[in-house]
C-alpha cells in the first residue's frame, strides 16, 4: 500500500505541466505592466514607459521545474480584441488553462469594457469550459482609501452578473446563431457550441465557471496576492511541498515558513504553526514577496548587478526578544523564508537543519528521475518528528548540513 502511494507520487514528480494562461483587457488597463513586475523584475514606475502591446506578445516562463506558463499578453485595442473573437477565436480561447481579465477602475466606458468582457467570457466558455477565471480589479490606487473597499464591492456585484449573463448567452446559442461574432466568427462559434451541445447535450446547462476576482495594484502588495492566488492551484505537487514543508516546520519548532519561487518572489507554499496563526498581519505573505523583491532591487543598484541576476544568498533579521528570521537561496528555483520565536541556538540549529532538508525538495528544479527521492522524503522528515520536539532536531553543536 505504502509502495504504491510512493509510486504514485514518483510517477505525479515526474511531470512536466503547461499551462496556457491569457491575459486579457482593455487596452492600458495594466496587463503588460503587472506582467513585467511579477516576471521579469520591472520596477513600478518602469512600466510608465510601456508601450501598447500589438497584437498577441507570448511568452514561456518557466515556474520551478516542471511547470510552464504559456502566458498570452492580449493587447487590448478595440481592434485586436475584435479580431480574437472572429478570425482568430478557435486559436486564442482554445485549451486555455486561466484566464486573467484586468479592469480599469478608472475607465470612463464602463458599459462598453463589460460588453467586452461578456463576449470574452462567452468564447472562453465555448472553447475552454474547464479554464478558471480570475478577475482583476487594477488601479485601484487611483481610488481614495476610504471608498476602495466599497468601490470594490460594487465592481465585483457587477462582473458577477455579467459572467451570469455571459453563461446564459452560450447556454441560449443555438448551432445556426452566434450573437455579436460578424462574419467567419460566426460560423466558428457556432460550430464550437454545436460540437459542445452533440458531445454533452446537458453540460451546457450546468456551466459553473470558477471564478475570483481582487483589488489590485502595480503600486502596492496588492499584485502579489492576486498572482500567488493565480499561481498556486497550476503548481504540480502542491500536496508534497505542502507536507514536506509542515515536517520541517514542525521539525525545527518554526512559527512560520515561506517558500518563494526565485524569480517572480511569489509565494509557492506557506506552513504556520498554531502560535504563528495568531499573527494579526494577514497580508503578511504579499508583503513579504513585495520588500524581498524590493531587497533584490535594492541589492542590484548598489552592486551595479543586472535586477535579473542572483542578488543574495542569505539575509537574516533578529528582532530581539520578538522573533527571528532567515531568508535563504533554498533550491535552485527558490528561496524560503523561515521565522522563528526569539534564541540563537534555536536560530543557528534551524538555519542548519533548513539546510539538512533541502535534498528532499530537489523535485522542485525538475521532474525527478530517481523515484526515491521524493518519495521517501516526507517519511524521513516525519521520522525526525515523531522523535518528539527538539529530540528529532539535529542540534547545532553536533549537526553539519548535508553536502549537496
Ligand atoms: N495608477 C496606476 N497605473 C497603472 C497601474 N498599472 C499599470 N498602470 C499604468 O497604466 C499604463 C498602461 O499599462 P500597460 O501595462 O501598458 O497596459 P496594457 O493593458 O498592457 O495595454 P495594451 O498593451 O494596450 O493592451 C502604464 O502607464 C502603467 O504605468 C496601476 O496599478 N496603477
Ligand atoms: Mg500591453
Amino acid at each position: 500500500m505504502a509502495l504504491a502511494q510512493a509510486q504514485a507520487q514518483a510517477a505525479q514528480l515526474k511531470k512536466v505541466k503547461k499551462q496556457k494562461v491569457l491575459l486579457m483587457g482593455k487596452s492600458g488597463s495594466g496587463k503588460s505592466s503587472m506582467r513585467s513586475i511579477i516576471f521579469s523584475n520591472y520596477l513600478a514606475r518602469d512600466t510608465r514607459r510601456l508601450g501598447a502591446t500589438i497584437d498577441i506578445d507570448l511568452s514561456h516562463v518557466k515556474f520551478l521545474g516542471n511547470l510552464t506558463l504559456n502566458l498570452w499578453d492580449c493587447g487590448g485595442q478595440e481592434a485586436f480584441m475584435e479580431n480574437y473573437l472572429s478570425q482568430q477565436r478557435a486559436h486564442v480561447f482554445s485549451n486555455v488553462g486561466v484566464l486573467i481579465y484586468v479592469f480599469d477602475i478608472e475607465s470612463r466606458d464602463v458599459e462598453r469594457d463589460l460588453a467586452t468582457y461578456v463576449n470574452i467570457i462567452s468564447a472562453l466558455v465555448q472553447y475552454s469550459r474547464e479554464a478558471k477565471v480570475f478577475v482583476l480589479i487594477h488601479k485601484m490606487d487611483l481610488i481614495q482609501s476610504l471608498t476602495r473597499e466599497e468601490v470594490f464591492d460594487r465592481r465585483v456585484n457587477i462582473v458577477r452578473r455579467k459572467t451570469a449573463e455571459a453563461v446564459a448567452i452560450v447556454r441560449k446559442q443555438k448551432p445556426e446563431q452566434s450573437p455579436g461574432t460578424p462574419g467567419g466568427a460566426a460560423a466558428a462559434a457556432a460550430a464550437a457550441a454545436a460540437a459542445l451541445a452533440a458531445s454533452s447535450p446537458s453540460s451546457i446547462l450546468d456551466i459553473d465557471i470558477d471564478m475570483q476576482l481582487f483589488a489590485t495594484s502595480i503600486w502596492d502588495q496588492s499584485l502579489y496576492k492576486a498572482w500567488a492566488s493565480i499561481i498556486h492551484d497550476l503548481v504540480p505537487n502542491l500536496g508534497v511541498i505542502e507536507t514536506q514543508l509542515a515536517s520541517v516546520g514542525v521539525a525545527i519548532d518554526a512559527d512560520e515558513i515561506l517558500l518563494f519561487e526565485r524569480t517572480s518572489f511569489l509565494v509557492v507554499s506557506k506552513w504556520t504553526s498554531r502560535e504563528g496563526d495568531n499573527n494579526p498581519f494577514g497580508d503578511r505573505f504579499e508583503r513579504m514577496s513585495s520588500i524581498l523583491k524590493s531587497w533584490k532591487h535594492t541589492c542590484s543598484k548598489f552592486t551595479g548587478t543586472p535586477r535579473n541576476a542572483e542578488q543574495f544568498s542569505d539575509l537574516e533579521i533578529k528582532m530581539g526578544t520578538k522573533f527571528s528570521m532567515f531568508v535563504t537561496k533554498f533550491t535552485t528555483n527558490t528561496y524560503i523564508l523561515v521565522c522563528m520565536p526569539p534564541g540563537e541556538a534555536r536560530f543557528n540549529s534551524a538555519k542548519l537543519n533548513v539546510a539538512a532538508a533541502r535534498p528532499w525538495f530537489r523535485f522542485l528544479d525538475g521532474p525527478v528521475i530517481a523515484p526515491s527521492a521524493g518519495a521517501g522524503s516526507s517519511q524521513h522528515l516525519l521520522a525526525h518528528n515523531s522523535a518528539g520536539g527538539a529530540g528529532g532536531v539535529q542540534s547545532e553543536a553536533n549537526s553539519r548540513p548535508l553536502n549537496i
